[in-house]
Protein backbone atom coordinates (compact mmCIF):
# COMPACT_ATOMS: atom_id res chain seq x y z
CA UNK A 1 0.00 0.00 0.00
CA UNK A 2 1.61 3.36 -0.99
CA UNK A 3 1.93 5.46 2.13
CA UNK A 4 -0.92 8.49 2.84
CA UNK A 5 0.21 11.60 1.62
CA UNK A 6 -0.18 14.48 4.17
CA UNK A 7 -2.77 16.60 4.23
CA UNK A 8 -2.70 20.31 5.26
CA UNK A 9 -5.71 22.82 5.87
CA UNK A 10 -5.85 26.54 5.67
CA UNK A 11 -8.70 27.50 8.14
CA UNK A 12 -9.93 30.66 9.76
CA UNK A 13 -11.53 29.84 13.49
CA UNK A 14 -14.38 32.26 12.49
CA UNK A 15 -15.61 30.63 9.22
CA UNK A 16 -18.06 28.52 8.70
CA UNK A 17 -17.16 26.97 5.27
CA UNK A 18 -13.76 25.42 6.90
CA UNK A 19 -15.80 24.09 9.25
CA UNK A 20 -17.60 21.73 6.90
CA UNK A 21 -13.87 20.64 6.03
CA UNK A 22 -12.50 19.97 9.45
CA UNK A 23 -16.01 17.67 9.81
CA UNK A 24 -15.36 15.68 7.18
CA UNK A 25 -11.48 15.06 7.86
CA UNK A 26 -12.28 13.93 11.44
CA UNK A 27 -15.62 11.49 10.10
CA UNK A 28 -12.73 10.43 7.96
CA UNK A 29 -10.40 9.73 10.91
CA UNK A 30 -7.92 11.57 9.15
CA UNK A 31 -4.23 13.24 10.18
CA UNK A 32 -4.21 16.02 9.15
CA UNK A 33 -2.13 19.65 10.08
CA UNK A 34 -4.12 23.08 10.20
CA UNK A 35 -2.45 26.42 9.26
CA UNK A 36 -4.63 29.04 10.75
CA UNK A 37 -5.47 32.45 9.07
CA UNK A 38 -6.58 35.55 10.36
CA UNK A 39 -9.48 37.44 8.39
CA UNK A 40 -10.52 40.72 10.24
CA UNK A 41 -7.73 43.26 10.84
CA UNK A 42 -4.42 41.27 10.50
CA UNK A 43 -4.94 38.50 7.49
CA UNK A 44 -1.54 37.16 6.48
CA UNK A 45 0.14 38.68 3.41
CA UNK A 46 2.07 35.54 2.20
CA UNK A 47 -1.37 33.80 1.85
CA UNK A 48 -2.89 35.23 -0.81
CA UNK A 49 0.70 35.45 -2.61
CA UNK A 50 1.67 31.93 -2.02
CA UNK A 51 -0.97 29.89 -1.15
CA UNK A 52 -4.52 30.30 -2.24
CA UNK A 53 -3.15 32.83 -5.32
CA UNK A 54 -4.70 36.34 -6.13
CA UNK A 55 -8.09 34.40 -4.00
CA UNK A 56 -6.98 34.63 -0.43
CA UNK A 57 -10.19 32.73 0.80
CA UNK A 58 -10.22 30.02 3.17
CA UNK A 59 -10.91 26.94 3.26
CA UNK A 60 -7.74 25.68 0.95
CA UNK A 61 -6.77 22.09 1.05
CA UNK A 62 -3.09 20.56 0.26
CA UNK A 63 -2.55 17.05 -0.34
CA UNK A 64 0.85 15.70 -0.30
CA UNK A 65 4.11 17.66 -0.22
CA UNK A 66 6.05 18.21 2.98
CA UNK A 67 5.16 19.44 5.91
CA UNK A 68 4.16 23.36 5.96
CA UNK A 69 4.29 25.85 8.20
CA UNK A 70 3.00 29.74 8.14
CA UNK A 71 4.58 31.59 5.18
CA UNK A 72 5.49 28.69 2.85
CA UNK A 73 4.32 28.26 -0.29
CA UNK A 74 3.30 24.36 -0.77
CA UNK A 75 4.95 22.15 -3.22
CA UNK A 76 4.10 22.52 -7.42
CA UNK A 77 4.03 18.50 -6.84
CA UNK A 78 0.67 18.30 -4.42
CA UNK A 79 -2.84 18.76 -5.40
CA UNK A 80 -4.26 21.76 -4.42
CA UNK A 81 -8.32 21.88 -3.72
CA UNK A 82 -10.09 24.95 -2.78
CA UNK A 83 -13.76 25.39 -2.12
CA UNK A 84 -15.50 23.59 0.77
CA UNK A 85 -17.59 21.33 -1.04
CA UNK A 86 -15.18 20.90 -3.88
CA UNK A 87 -12.74 19.73 -0.99
CA UNK A 88 -15.10 17.43 1.03
CA UNK A 89 -15.87 15.72 -2.16
CA UNK A 90 -12.01 15.19 -2.80
CA UNK A 91 -12.12 13.50 0.67
CA UNK A 92 -14.82 11.50 -0.25
CA UNK A 93 -13.00 9.93 -3.45
CA UNK A 94 -9.18 9.80 -1.43
CA UNK A 95 -11.27 8.37 1.70
CA UNK A 96 -13.18 5.84 0.18
CA UNK A 97 -14.07 3.37 2.86
CA UNK A 98 -14.98 6.78 5.26
CA UNK A 99 -18.22 6.62 4.13
CA UNK A 100 -18.49 10.43 3.43
CA UNK A 101 -20.89 9.86 0.57
CA UNK A 102 -23.12 6.77 0.39
CA UNK A 103 -23.03 4.82 -2.63
CA UNK A 104 -25.83 4.61 -3.89
CA UNK A 105 -26.30 6.94 -6.61
CA UNK A 106 -29.75 8.47 -5.35
CA UNK A 107 -28.38 9.13 -2.41
CA UNK A 108 -25.54 10.74 -3.73
CA UNK A 109 -27.78 13.31 -5.74
CA UNK A 110 -29.64 13.86 -2.63
CA UNK A 111 -26.66 14.57 -1.06
CA UNK A 112 -25.23 17.01 -3.41
CA UNK A 113 -28.48 19.04 -3.62
CA UNK A 114 -28.66 19.21 0.25
CA UNK A 115 -25.24 20.97 0.05
CA UNK A 116 -26.07 22.96 -2.81
CA UNK A 117 -29.42 23.86 -0.77
CA UNK A 118 -27.04 25.10 1.78
CA UNK A 119 -24.99 27.64 -0.58
CA UNK A 120 -27.86 28.46 -2.62
CA UNK A 121 -30.92 29.17 -0.34
CA UNK A 122 -29.75 28.93 3.02
CA UNK A 123 -26.53 31.11 3.15
CA UNK A 124 -27.76 34.15 1.09
CA UNK A 125 -30.53 34.23 3.79
CA UNK A 126 -28.50 33.43 6.91
CA UNK A 127 -25.78 36.34 6.01
CA UNK A 128 -28.78 38.81 4.73
CA UNK A 129 -30.03 38.44 8.77
CA UNK A 130 -26.44 38.40 10.44
CA UNK A 131 -25.19 41.20 8.76
CA UNK A 132 -28.60 43.55 8.40
CA UNK A 133 -28.76 43.49 4.76
CA UNK A 134 -32.37 43.74 5.23
CA UNK A 135 -33.33 39.95 5.13
CA UNK A 136 -36.76 39.45 6.97
CA UNK A 137 -36.73 37.05 9.72
CA UNK A 138 -39.54 34.62 7.47
CA UNK A 139 -37.10 34.42 4.83
CA UNK A 140 -35.10 32.79 7.04
CA UNK A 141 -37.14 30.49 8.93
CA UNK A 142 -38.85 29.70 5.11
CA UNK A 143 -35.23 28.98 4.01
CA UNK A 144 -34.37 26.46 7.50
CA UNK A 145 -37.71 25.04 6.83
CA UNK A 146 -36.65 24.35 3.23
CA UNK A 147 -33.94 22.30 4.59
CA UNK A 148 -35.82 20.56 7.10
CA UNK A 149 -38.15 19.37 4.40
CA UNK A 150 -35.01 17.35 2.65
CA UNK A 151 -34.31 15.61 5.50
CA UNK A 152 -35.82 11.70 6.27
CA UNK A 153 -38.35 11.50 8.97
CA UNK A 154 -35.06 9.88 11.01
CA UNK A 155 -30.99 10.44 11.20
CA UNK A 156 -28.99 12.38 8.85
CA UNK A 157 -29.48 14.72 5.55
CA UNK A 158 -29.29 10.58 3.34
CA UNK A 159 -29.62 8.81 5.95
CA UNK A 160 -26.24 7.74 7.45
CA UNK A 161 -24.23 10.66 8.24
CA UNK A 162 -22.50 12.27 4.84
CA UNK A 163 -21.05 15.22 3.49
CA UNK A 164 -24.29 17.13 3.44
CA UNK A 165 -24.39 17.43 6.97
CA UNK A 166 -20.99 18.76 7.12
CA UNK A 167 -21.80 21.22 4.03
CA UNK A 168 -25.08 22.18 6.78
CA UNK A 169 -24.34 22.03 10.57
CA UNK A 170 -21.69 25.35 10.71
CA UNK A 171 -24.07 27.20 9.58
CA UNK A 172 -26.43 26.05 12.24
CA UNK A 173 -23.72 26.31 15.13
CA UNK A 174 -23.37 29.83 14.07
CA UNK A 175 -26.70 30.86 13.73
CA UNK A 176 -27.35 29.47 17.44
CA UNK A 177 -23.84 31.67 18.28
CA UNK A 178 -25.09 35.12 16.54
CA UNK A 179 -28.74 34.60 18.47
CA UNK A 180 -26.98 34.46 21.48
CA UNK A 181 -24.28 37.44 20.81
CA UNK A 182 -26.98 39.29 19.40
CA UNK A 183 -25.12 42.28 17.50
CA UNK A 184 -26.13 45.45 16.18
CA UNK A 185 -26.52 44.41 12.63
CA UNK A 186 -29.74 42.34 13.46
CA UNK A 187 -33.16 44.72 14.05
CA UNK A 188 -34.13 44.71 17.75
CA UNK A 189 -35.72 42.01 18.88
CA UNK A 190 -35.18 39.71 15.62
CA UNK A 191 -33.17 37.54 17.53
CA UNK A 192 -35.46 36.81 19.96
CA UNK A 193 -38.48 36.02 17.45
CA UNK A 194 -35.92 33.43 15.50
CA UNK A 195 -34.96 31.60 18.95
CA UNK A 196 -38.56 31.61 19.99
CA UNK A 197 -39.63 30.10 16.60
CA UNK A 198 -36.55 27.62 16.22
CA UNK A 199 -38.14 26.43 19.58
CA UNK A 200 -41.50 25.80 18.77
CA UNK A 201 -43.10 22.92 17.34
CA UNK A 202 -42.42 24.29 13.68
CA UNK A 203 -39.19 22.83 13.90
CA UNK A 204 -39.26 19.93 16.12
CA UNK A 205 -37.48 17.93 13.10
CA UNK A 206 -34.41 20.03 12.71
CA UNK A 207 -33.88 20.37 16.54
CA UNK A 208 -33.13 16.45 16.24
CA UNK A 209 -31.17 17.01 13.22
CA UNK A 210 -28.97 19.51 14.95
CA UNK A 211 -28.65 17.69 18.25
CA UNK A 212 -28.57 13.98 16.29
CA UNK A 213 -24.97 16.23 14.95
CA UNK A 214 -24.18 17.72 17.92
CA UNK A 215 -24.12 14.53 19.21
CA UNK A 216 -20.89 12.96 17.05
CA UNK A 217 -17.33 13.35 18.05
CA UNK A 218 -16.55 15.44 14.93
CA UNK A 219 -18.65 18.32 16.55
CA UNK A 220 -17.08 17.96 19.70
CA UNK A 221 -13.55 17.75 18.16
CA UNK A 222 -14.28 21.22 16.11
CA UNK A 223 -16.81 23.18 18.52
CA UNK A 224 -16.26 22.59 21.81
CA UNK A 225 -16.89 24.60 24.82
CA UNK A 226 -13.80 26.56 24.25
CA UNK A 227 -14.37 27.13 20.42
CA UNK A 228 -16.31 30.35 22.25
CA UNK A 229 -13.02 31.81 23.55
CA UNK A 230 -11.49 32.28 19.54
CA UNK A 231 -14.62 32.72 18.08
CA UNK A 232 -16.67 35.15 19.53
CA UNK A 233 -14.15 37.77 19.62
CA UNK A 234 -13.45 37.44 15.93
CA UNK A 235 -17.15 37.21 15.22
CA UNK A 236 -17.53 40.40 17.17
CA UNK A 237 -14.45 42.08 14.85
CA UNK A 238 -16.24 41.49 12.10
CA UNK A 239 -19.64 43.06 13.26
CA UNK A 240 -17.31 46.39 14.54
CA UNK A 241 -15.85 46.67 11.03
CA UNK A 242 -18.88 45.97 9.22
CA UNK A 243 -20.20 48.65 11.43
CA UNK A 244 -17.41 51.13 10.88
CA UNK A 245 -16.79 49.94 7.06
CA UNK A 246 -19.44 48.37 5.78
CA UNK A 247 -16.94 45.61 4.85
CA UNK A 248 -18.74 41.61 5.38
CA UNK A 249 -15.73 39.64 3.79
CA UNK A 250 -12.75 40.06 0.84
CA UNK A 251 -16.17 40.24 -1.97
CA UNK A 252 -18.82 41.98 -0.01
CA UNK A 253 -19.07 45.37 1.27
CA UNK A 254 -22.97 47.31 1.84
CA UNK A 255 -24.09 50.50 3.00
CA UNK A 256 -23.11 50.89 6.59
CA UNK A 257 -25.82 49.67 8.77
CA UNK A 258 -27.35 51.81 11.19
CA UNK A 259 -26.96 50.42 14.39
CA UNK A 260 -30.30 48.38 16.00
N1 LIG B 1 -17.52 29.18 -1.62
C1 LIG B 1 -16.39 29.19 -0.73
C2 LIG B 1 -16.56 30.32 0.26
C3 LIG B 1 -15.30 30.55 1.09
C4 LIG B 1 -15.33 31.94 1.73
O1 LIG B 1 -16.12 32.82 1.36
N2 LIG B 1 -14.44 32.15 2.69
C5 LIG B 1 -14.34 33.46 3.31
C6 LIG B 1 -14.50 33.32 4.83
S1 LIG B 1 -16.15 33.12 5.33
C7 LIG B 1 -12.94 34.00 3.11
O2 LIG B 1 -11.97 33.28 3.22
N3 LIG B 1 -12.83 35.30 2.82
C8 LIG B 1 -11.56 35.95 2.69
C9 LIG B 1 -11.53 37.25 3.42
O3 LIG B 1 -12.57 37.68 3.96
O4 LIG B 1 -10.43 37.83 3.48
C10 LIG B 1 -16.28 27.84 -0.02
O5 LIG B 1 -17.30 27.12 0.05
O6 LIG B 1 -15.18 27.45 0.41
Amino acid sequence: MSEPKRITLYAAIDSPFPHRVRLALEEAGATYDIIWISLIYDKQDWYEKKVNVGVGKVPYLVYGGPKLNPGDAPSPDSVQVPESLVINEFLADIFPNAGLLPTDPALRAKARLFAQYMDTKFLPAFAGFIFGLGMPVEGLLATIEGVQRMLPAEGFAVGEWSIADAAAMPFFMRLDQVLELNPPTIKEGEAARVREALDSARFVRIRKYIADNVARPSMAKTWDRDVHDTIDPEFKKRIERLMKTGKVNSDITVPIPAPA
